[in-house]
């Protein structure tokens, strides 16, 4: 149903001002930013070897990484398996009794199709699953 890790996400107040610790520091690859309008943050995905890293800075206060910047600050946000067949691992997942946040996908960063699997449901780790977009 899920083949491997995505990419982790991380909630940052700045794209501009985090990057750098990635970039030069940590000496991974920018491969690009962009907005996600439906899901209110700009992203950057960085990569090091086979794994991600994806930034989300919030584009708007009613943003779901605005409120959790409010009560947590700055951090890892959730984890993202890559599927490729998203329908199927949302409906794997709630015959198995996960509580849902998307019962449809969602159009995420990339190209890609995504559904959240609710933290409440997943032990605190707010999941994302993931279907590249090729
Ligand atoms: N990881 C773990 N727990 C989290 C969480 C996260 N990222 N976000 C919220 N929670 C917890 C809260 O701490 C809270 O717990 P308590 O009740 O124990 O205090 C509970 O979930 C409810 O949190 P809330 O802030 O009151 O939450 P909301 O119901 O308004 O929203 C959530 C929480 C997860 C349903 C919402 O953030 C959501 O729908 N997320 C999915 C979409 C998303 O995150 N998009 C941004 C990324 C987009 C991308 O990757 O492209």
């Amino acid at each position: 149903m899920l083949s491997r890790i995505n990419h982790i996400g991380i909630a940052v107040k700045s794209l501009e001002e985090t990057i750098p610790f990635y970039r030069d520091q940590l000496g991974m690859t920018l491969l690009g930013c962009e907005e996600v309008t439906e899901q209110k943050v700009k992203v950057a995905m960085l990569r090091i070897g086979e794994s991600k890293i994806e930034l989300l800075e919030p584009t708007a206060d009613d943003s779901p990484v605005a409120k959790f910047l409010e009560k947590n600050g700055p951090g890892v946000h959730h984890v993202a398996y890559e599927t490729e067949d998203v329908e199927g691992a949302i409906a794997h997942l709630q015959g198995k009794g996960a509580r849902m946040i998307d019962a449809v996908p969602r159009s995420g960063a990339h190209g890609t199709r995504i559904a959240f699997v609710h933290p409440k449901s997943s032990n605190g780790v707010l999941t994302e699953l993931c279907q590249p977009g090729h």
